[in-house]
């Protein structure tokens, strides 16, 4: 196989990505900036199939009125030679200083309806340019201390602001549905909504919730040691995966944001498994930063090796699912019985079923081996490529 990626297997790469300076905390930057057409027309010839971006990616924070128009010609030039498309938007409500305390739940209100009417703007250009997801990232919406952030009203704000939101998409027939990215902390001391469970939990009481979905990034969850494949199965679950950043993370510490493939090789072998072969429609979105070690061929050398692997292991995986031993294998671990309702006997049933409590076998259950080692090591084998 060849692991060339074509616009039909999806891919698409935030416009901050590849155009990521390097800029650290410790650091300066380390390259030039990048004009978003030309990101537009490398990405199209690595074999992507779309970008996204934040406002400020495109239409630099501050720019006059008058000028922000050039910006949106020139990229929608470059989308209409190279016919990549823009499945995504969202909003950079982190980066200027105003919004030091946060956006949607700044203490400051005034920084928090300009907040508002920021992303508004912005929902706007993405409907204009096809967008039908809309990422709200909350990186600034947080604390360092305890006292300086009541966070009970703080979540308040944050749900009076996404449901302002819904109501204007509604309001103006848009097709678009917001994405919420969980992130346990950075650049905040503590950032609120900080797992895809924390984000989940808060969907629910929105007053639209059906608008509300998640865009979970790898090394978000595993920053706080989570499993990102089990946070995905469980939006999946709920039918609430609207959107996905994909990345490398090697355990927990700061966002690495490496390449995807990178870091927790093993997890990002069980994700592509999942999404597969739960046949995931949307966009694989990668949310990488180039190491700033960097030169610009290696800034293309990392989006193309995000594909590359992201095709590596969707092959690895598929021979992993039709291994004939694999399959042996998953039935000596019992996932067809973990797939069988526990009491489609109901209630009554359970209860006057002896077997089940009073004459059950219980050192017999006990002692029976799940024979999972064997099932792993046959992953293990496949992603390897030690096996067909
Ligand atoms: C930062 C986030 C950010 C969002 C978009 O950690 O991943 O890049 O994806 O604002
Ligand atoms: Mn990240
Ligand atoms: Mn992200």
């Amino acid at each position: 196989m060849s692991y060339r990626p074509t616009p039909e297997d999806r891919f698409t790469f935030g416009l901050w990505t590849v155009g990521w300076q390097g800029r650290d905390p410790f650091g300066d930057a380390t390259r030039r900036a990048l004009d978003p057409a030309e990101s537009v027309h490398r990405l199209a010839d690595l074999g992507a199939y779309g970008v996204t971006f934040h406002d400020d990616d495109l239409i630099p924070f501050g720019t006059a009125e008058a000028e922000r128009e050039t910006h949106v010609k020139r990229f929608r030039r470059a989308l209409e030679e190279t016919g990549l498309v823009v499945p995504m938007a969202t909003t950079n409500l982190f980066t200027h200083p105003v919004f030091k305390d946060g956006a949607f739940t700044a203490n400051d209100r005034d920084v928090r309806r300009y907040a508002l009417r920021k992303t508004i703007r912005n929902i706007d250009l993405a409907v204009e340019l096809g967008a039908r997801v809309y990422v709200a990232w909350g990186g600034r919406e947080g604390a360092e201390s305890g006292a300086a952030k009541d966070v009970g009203t703080a979540l308040d704000r944050m749900k009076e602001a996404f449901d302002l939101l819904g109501q204007y998409v509604t309001e103006q027939g848009y097709e678009l549905r917001f994405a919420i990215e969980p992130k346990p902390n950075e650049p905040r001391g503590d950032i609120l909504l900080p797992t895809v469970g924390h984000a989940l939990a808060f969907i629910e009481r929105l007053e639209r919730p059906e608008l509300y979905g998640v865009n979970p990034e790898v090394g978000h969850e595993q920053m706080s040691g989570l499993n990102f494949p089990h946070a995905i199965a469980q939006a999946l679950w709920a039918g609430k995966l609207f959107h996905i950043d994909l990345n490398g993370q090697s355990g927990a510490k700061y966002d690495q944001d490496l390449r995807f493939g990178a870091g927790d090789l093993r997890a990002a072998f069980w994700l592509v498994d999942l999404l597969e072969g739960a046949r995931w429609q949307g966009p694989r979105h990668f949310d990488f930063k180039p190491p700033r070690t960097e030169d610009l061929d290696g800034v293309w050398a990392s989006a193309a090796g995000c594909m590359r692997n992201y095709l590596i292991l969707k092959e690895r995986a598929a021979a992993f699912r039709a291994d004939p031993e694999v399959a042996d294998a998953l039935r000596a671990a019992r996932l067809d019985e973990l797939a069988l309702p526990t009491a489609e006997d109901g209630l009554a049933g359970l209860l006057a079923d002896r077997t089940a409590f009073e004459e059950f076998d219980v050192p017999a259950a006990a002692a029976r081996g799940m024979a999972f080692e064997r099932l792993d090591q046959l992953a293990m084998d496949h992603l390897l490529a030690a096996r067909g």
